[in-house]
């Protein structure tokens, strides 16, 4: 709802919005390095959202019921640092002045986690659109679950400021589709419509109708042509926020450098400073002070303040009706805290499976169905669903319900075959939080969500996916389905959790580490096809090892020094296990080290790792995916079994004897790299 208190009058608006505007030019400028065009072309339309409209505290950034905002076109967050800095978050003036400089909180895309108010890290175009539906996502399956009549204490919205770069990224159409299809109707989209991107005139590149676009997709849409009518932009806002049924698109025709005698309109306010002179000009047409830069009249800067102050009682209110409901809900309450503050239900885990040899042989994604559907009877905040995979990926909780538009309580998603939006859907439900969200599809194509992934990582989010058909292995629908390269490409992602289990006792330990996991992303990579269960009577280190990313498996003889480690992941910890004894047979005594992690494996002591690898006995790794990550993780004494190759459409078992995945040749690449070592003096 807009805020009911006077507004104010037109000169002081002009007045609050050259405010932000030229604050963003002076960063810029004083940087020698950003966007100064989105700022000024849209800071009328930002400033009316964040006078009128939204809900924010600055001195309690994240306060549950905030709206979010998120600035997708992260390039032009000069406008978004003037905007937290006038209205009173902690970000000091000094903090503007060092944009885009070693250290500083004014980073030159929006960091997650740097800059209070700043809900997602932007940049990558489409992203924050895309997280925003997650948020929206969010804050429905909140609302479903929390509130009770009488008692609304989710009540929010998403807002997104967009450009046309947004717009363009495919990513935009696949959220924006989930999004129509979804109802989520607080969600709010302004659409800065200024014709230009990098390379000039939208006309280049960009010419459908945008609105019709999005109304097939199920949106509210409007369309303003004077970007600097405020009161013209509200209006919009404020219909937006009584279309509940469907969310809102409003396009609102902007000009990029808005005010620059010779850059407006032109790709040229895009992606450099506008100039010292070109600056003087702008300032001198907007009737703005030349000097002192960064000026902050104290009219303006007192009624920022003032949005600020509104936001403050907005939670205090807020507070109090909690308090009600805490009375009447206790049991609700306390776990509406629980899961706002990412702690896990008392014996969260105490269901889960335990699997023995009598189980039989077992595919690990069986394994991980089987351990969702015991963590989601404990985790009610569990939410999740594949790019309409989960009949073959397994990662649907029986009782849930789907969510949708009828049922906003369902925990199973349907993404759709959408992963790129998957991907970043679910960071938006991570940024959002109160759940822990999931989302599955094959290995192959974690390539189409690897932009998310990154930015999960990079933001720290705790964000699970579950990649099956984790292999050539997988077989006859070919290399265009068979990963490769991909578990090299995730385990190179920084901060990025990658787990390959053994078998399903090692998938149960590891989706136990992903639930506990609260700095960043895990990726649980399943077999396809079944695999032995490890019987925990005759393997009991399993549990203990899995969370320390590597361990000892099988040691031969016990304690002694072994000639070879046959170091293994996944479905070919089996095939080490099998060459063990065959090499055992001729004489050579192999110890087998499980690495489910590599990632974890890698953050060990020294000791540990020497315990497990001890230096100087050679080495042979064994996986089903490139060799590179391998010969540079384990040191010069080493071979490896691996795939450099694409795959091969033919039944599994049989692309992995070509590939080499035997008892044979695992034996043979054995002696072959210990005699090498006999024969080097
Ligand atoms: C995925 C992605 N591709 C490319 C870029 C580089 N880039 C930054 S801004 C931009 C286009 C700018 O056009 P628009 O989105 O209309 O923003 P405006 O010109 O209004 O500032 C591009 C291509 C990016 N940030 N993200």
């Amino acid at each position: 709802m807009a805020h009911s208190t006077t507004l104010a009058p037109p000169e002081l608006d002009d007045l609050c919005i050259n405010t932000i505007r030229f604050l963003a030019v002076d960063m810029v400028q004083k940087a020698k390095s950003g966007h100064p065009g989105l700022p000024l072309g849209s800071a009328a339309m930002a400033y009316a959202l964040w006078d009128r409209f939204l809900k924010f505290n600055p001195s309690d950034p994240l306060w549950p019921d905030r709206d979010r905002f998120v600035l997708s076109a992260g390039h032009g967050c000069a406008l978004l640092y003037a905007l937290l800095h006038v209205t009173g978050f902690d970000l000091p003036l000094a903090e503007l002045e060092r944009f885009r400089q070693w250290g500083s909180r004014t980073p030159g895309h929006p960091e997650y986690g740097k800059t209070p108010g700043v809900e997602a890290t932007t940049g990558p175009l489409g992203q924050g659109f895309a997280n925003a539906v997650g948020m929206a996502i969010a804050e429905a399956a909140l609302a479903a679950r929390f509130n009770r009549p009488g008692h609304q204490i989710v009540d929010h919205n998403t807002y997104v400021l967009a450009s046309d770069g947004d717009l363009e990224e495919g990513i935009s159409s696949e959220a924006g589709s989930m999004a129509g299809h979804l109802r989520l109707g607080k969600l709010i989209v302004l659409y800065a419509n200024n014709h230009i991107t990098i390379e000039g005139n939208t006309e280049l590149a960009f010419t459908e109708d945008r609105l019709a676009r999005f109304a097939a997709f199920g949106w509210h849409v409007q369309r303003i042509e004077q970007s600097n009518n405020i009161d013209r932009i509200a209006h919009a806002l404020l219909a937006a926020q009584e279309e509940t049924a469907r969310p809102s698109l409003i396009q609102v025709r902007t000009h990029i450098g808005f005010g620059s005698p010779h850059k407006q309109d032109t790709a040229a306010a895009h992606g450099e400073p506008l100039g010292v002179e070109e600056v003087r000009l702008t300032k001198e047409k907007l009737g703005w002070p030349v000097e002192p830069p960064f000026h902050i009249p104290e009219d303006a800067l007192e009624h920022f303040r003032e949005a600020g102050a509104r936001g403050s009682a907005a939670q205090t209110e807020w507070e109090l009706r909690l308090e009600a409901y805490a009375e009447e809900h206790p049991d609700l309450a306390a776990e509406f805290q629980r899961v706002l503050h990412r702690q896990l239900a008392k014996s969260w885990d105490a269901n889960l499976p335990t699997f023995t040899a009598a189980d039989g042989p077992m595919a690990t994604r069986i394994a991980s169905g089987k351990t969702i559907a015991a963590l989601a009877t404990r985790l009610p905040e569990m939410m999740g669903g594949s790019a309409d995979l989960t009949p073959s990926t397994f990662t649907s909780m029986d009782g849930a319900g789907s969510f949708e538009p009828e049922n906003w309580a369902g925990r199973n998603m349907h993404f759709g075959i959408r992963e790129h939006a998957m991907g970043a859907t679910l960071n938006g439900m991570a940024l959002h939080r109160g759940l822990i969200p999931y989302g599955a599809t094959f290995l192959i194509f974690s390539d189409y969500m690897r932009p998310p992934i990154r930015l999960a990582a990079m933001n720290g989010l705790p964000v699970i996916y579950v990649f099956t058909h984790d292999s050539i292995a997988m077989g006859e629908d070919g290399p265009t389905h068979q990963p490769v390269e991909q578990l090299l490409g995730l385990r190179s992602i920084p901060g990025m959790v990658v787990i390959r289990p053994a078998d399903a006792n090692e998938t149960v330990a590891a989706w136990r580490i992903a639930i506990e996991r609260r700095e960043g992303p895990v990726a649980l990579v399943l077999t396809r096809q079944k695999l032995p269960v490890l019987d925990l009577a005759r393997f009991p280190g399993i549990p203990a090892g899995v969370p320390l990313g590597g361990y000892v498996l099988a040691d031969s003889p016990p304690d002694a020094r072994p000639d070879i480690i046959l170091i293994a992941t996944g479905s070919e910890v089996h095939l080490a296990l099998a060459a063990r004894d065959r090499l055992a047979s001729e004489g050579v005594q192999t110890r087998v080290v499980s690495v489910p992690s590599t990632s974890i494996f890698s953050t060990q002591s020294d000791q540990y790792r020497a315990k497990v690898l001890p230096p100087g006995v050679p080495l042979l790794a064994i996986e089903a995916g490139a060799s590179l990550g391998w010969k540079s993780y384990v040191g010069p004494q080493i071979a490896v079994v691996g795939v450099d190759t694409f795959g091969a459409s033919a039944p599994g078992p049989v692309v992995m004897e070509h590939y080499g995945f035997t008892v044979e040749n695992v034996c043979k690449k054995t002696h072959d790299l210990l005699r090498q070592i006999k024969e080097k003096p």
